[in-house]
């Protein structure tokens, strides 16, 4: 036996060997997602460094702006924000961008213009970032027809329009989990390589989850399915058992916990955000892609979230998402409703 393959891994799949193996699928593929995702790596693996050493480098802390939902901006956001678009400015392969952080969208200059639109959450759950908790990067990226001027209508499009989509969890590892439409897989970063690893190849979703993922504070103001949903959660009337709630508050590791374990996370409507609080291009989208590609749902309250057709780039709808029956159970209640 070969004993350093015994010790060692030795034929480890990175990200940029993945891609690649599944762009030979399609003769005509230029190279150009492959390049594209290098740089989307190259940014997770400078925030997830910049995250690490966010208490030593007094990084952390207010940077005297405010975002355009009016919220306080930590220098984190700031940082990852400028990092990501130098990143895929210098990919040479993007058009547009639209980030949570810039009320506008970007639009490349022409010289350094390509094929792909790129949406992206570069820091989400930064309330999370001074007390340690698990926070993450969402990207969705679109591809635009070939020809013609780029305009917003090409990132107007709704979720099934992707062509990936994907996120960078910075935990207790480095997490990167990518669907290109060909099922889920998810790769940890290797810091003495520098290298994503494939470590979850073909995830899927459990079909019936034991957890359930909301922010219960929000309670008094939840519409009749959602509050009928958690109250059969905590008190079923089937003979199962109550669920188990995990909230983190952090959109990436809940919804990296309910993919892997199963269960269900929601960010519904409710009398004071009637249209929820996560935003459907750069949050709802690229999660729900994630989701059906690991044989699960993903619903609004009205319609399968893939299937809405954003009018604004910041626009914001409610979320149900995860384990099949799960969300099946959110959509007959719905249902019932009308
Ligand atoms: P952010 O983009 O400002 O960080 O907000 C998004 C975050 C998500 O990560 C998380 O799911 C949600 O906000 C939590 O909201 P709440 O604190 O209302 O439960
Ligand atoms: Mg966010």
């Amino acid at each position: 036996m070969d004993h350093a393959a015994d010790v060692y891994k030795t034929d480890l799949m990175t990200i940029t060997r993945h891609v690649l193996n599944e762009q030979s699928k399609y003769p005509e593929s230029r190279g150009d997602f492959s390049i594209l995702l290098s740089h989307i790596v190259l940014g997770c693996k400078f925030v997830c460094a910049a995250v690490n050493k966010a208490g030593l480098a007094k990084l952390i802390g207010l940077a005297g702006e405010t975002n355009i939902q009016g919220e306080e901006q930590k220098k984190l956001d700031v940082l990852s924000n400028e990092v990501f678009v130098n990143a895929l400015v210098s990919s040479g392969r993007t058009c547009i961008l639209v980030s949570e952080e810039d009320e506008e969208a970007t639009f490349v200059e022409p010289s350094k213009r390509g094929r792909y639109c790129v949406v992206f959450d570069p820091l989400d759950g930064s309330s999370n970032i001074d007390c340690g908790v698990s926070i993450g990067t969402i990207f969705g990226i679109y591809l635009i027809k070939d020809g013609g001027e780029p305009t917003l209508e090409d990132v107007l499009q709704p979720g099934n329009k992707m062509v990936a989509a994907g996120y960078c969890m910075y935990g207790s590892s480095c997490t990167f989990v990518l669907s290109t439409g060909s099922g889920v897989h998810g790769f940890t970063l290797d810091p003495s390589l520098g290298e994503f690893i494939m470590t979850h190849p073909d995830i899927k979703i459990p079909k019936k989850g034991k957890i359930y993922s909301v922010n219960e504070g929000n309670a008094k103001n939840w519409d009749g399915p959602t509050a009928k949903y958690v109250e059969k959660c905590k008190f079923p009337t089937d003979g199962s058992s109550p669920k188990s709630l995990r909230y983190i508050g952090s959109m990436v590791a809940d919804v990296h916990r309910t993919l892997l374990y199963g269960g269900i996370f929601l960010y519904p409507a409710d009398k004071k955000s009637p249209n929820g609080k996560l935003r459907v291009l750069y949050e709802v989208f690229p999660m729900s892609f994630l989701m059906e590609q690991a044989g699960g749902q993903a619903f609004t309250g009205k319609e399968r979230a893939l299937d809405l057709v954003p009018t604004k780039i910041h626009e914001r709808s409610p979320i149900f998402l995860g384990s099949y029956d799960e969300v099946e159970e959110i959509k007959a209640l719905y249902a019932a409703e009308e």
